[in-house]
């Protein structure tokens, strides 16, 4: 009888339930009329009664263990029934979410910079990414000998070097000025194509973002204070800029556009080589030749324009060091820009 007394007390101690209602069937299978305590205390009756005192003694612990552990269960599984539910499996619960993909971070980066112009005022213009001469070039003031112009550079059409695929995405906006007087405010994205060996910092197939501001008096300092507000905008309030005398055909006077450096607050590292910036763009007053050529008057209208490389951007922004992975499309590099924009 007393191992049948202490089994009962260890099935009590190590009584787990899996769900509240166990511990109601639990209640009644031990404490209740025909429950196993009330079989022991009718065995109990015909003990001998040099034995009683210490069975009793027994009986009376597995009675208050048992109401004890009952009572603390119960306020337990109360409190939060979540606890005590969980390990059942519960068939209401919602499934898990089905993988949804995400966008490719060159399309984040491309629109987060047409947003931030949008701000100032742009409007956003897209074209053919098959051109002709006159856009891609004749337009924008490169001589008929302009190195440009190249067969190493320019992907032509076979038997019509009038047809190509447009190296830069000015031939949009030189498409705005034929149907568009100024003030002109634009911001041009799109692919464009150069015959380039592939490697981590080039590739044959890359995106642009360029701009056109053209009105009365505009003036350089406009430009100055635009790209520096683009900047802070893309790469945050900390951001400095600083620019450098640069040639482009399309624009005179030039300059090559840097940003501070985010990662050593310009004090020179690995990714900005020591410098303590990086270059992110080009730009310039749009040269008269441009204006004269796409028939605004260069007397009473001056304008700037600027372009950037996407892909160079998003580099700079994510800490990217090979372009190539932008054009593998592995879910594992793609995974990362779930949420970062
Ligand atoms: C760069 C430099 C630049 C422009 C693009 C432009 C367009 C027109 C007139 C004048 Cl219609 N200029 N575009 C001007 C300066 C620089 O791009 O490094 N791009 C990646």
């Amino acid at each position: 009888m007393i191992e049948k007394i202490n089994d009962l007390i260890r099935r009590v101690e190590e009584f787990k339930p899996k769900a509240a209602a166990e511990i109601e069937e639990f209640r009644i299978r031990l404490l209740g009329k025909k429950g196993e305590l009330n079989q022991i205390l009718e065995e109990f009756k015909t003990v001998a009664p040099e034995m009683k005192r210490e069975l009793g003694q027994q009986i009376n612990r597995l009675k208050t263990l048992a109401q004890q552990r009952i009572n603390d269960l119960k306020t337990a599984a109360a409190a939060e029934p979540a606890a005590t539910e969980q390990a059942a499996e519960d068939l209401t619960r919602p499934g898990s979410n089905d993988k949804i993909g995400s966008r490719h971070p060159i399309s984040l980066v491309r629109n987060q910079i047409v947003e931030i112009f949008s701000r100032m005022g742009y409007t956003v213009a897209e074209g053919p990414e098959i051109e002709d001469d006159w856009h891609v070039f004749s337009a924008l003031n490169f001589p008929p000998e302009h190195p440009a112009r190249d067969m190493q550079d320019t992907f032509f059409i076979e038997k019509n070097p009038d047809i190509l695929l447009r190296t830069h995405t000015s031939s949009i906006q030189v498409r705005t000025m034929e149907h568009q007087k100024p003030p002109i405010r634009v911001v041009c994205p799109g692919r464009v194509f150069r015959n380039e060996a592939i490697s981590y910092r080039a590739h044959c197939i890359f995106h642009q973002v360029e701009g056109l501001y053209v009105d009365e008096n505009v003036s350089f300092a406009d430009l100055k204070q635009s790209i520096l507000y683009f900047a802070k905008e893309m790469f945050g309030e900390q951001t400095r800029i600083r620019m450098r005398p640069s040639y482009f055909p399309f624009t005179e006077p030039s300059a090559e556009v840097d940003v501070s450096c985010n990662l050593c607050g310009g004090k020179g590292c690995n990714v900005c080589k020591g410098t303590g910036w990086l270059e992110i763009m080009g730009c310039g007053m749009v040269d008269p030749n441009v204006l004269e050529a796409n028939h605004i008057d260069s007397k009473k209208y001056t304008g700037f324009a600027f372009g950037m490389g996407v892909e160079r951007i998003a580099m700079l922004k994510f800490g990217v060091r090979d372009l190539r992975l932008y054009f593998e499309n592995d879910v594992r590099f793609l995974d990362q820009f779930n949420s970062v924009l």
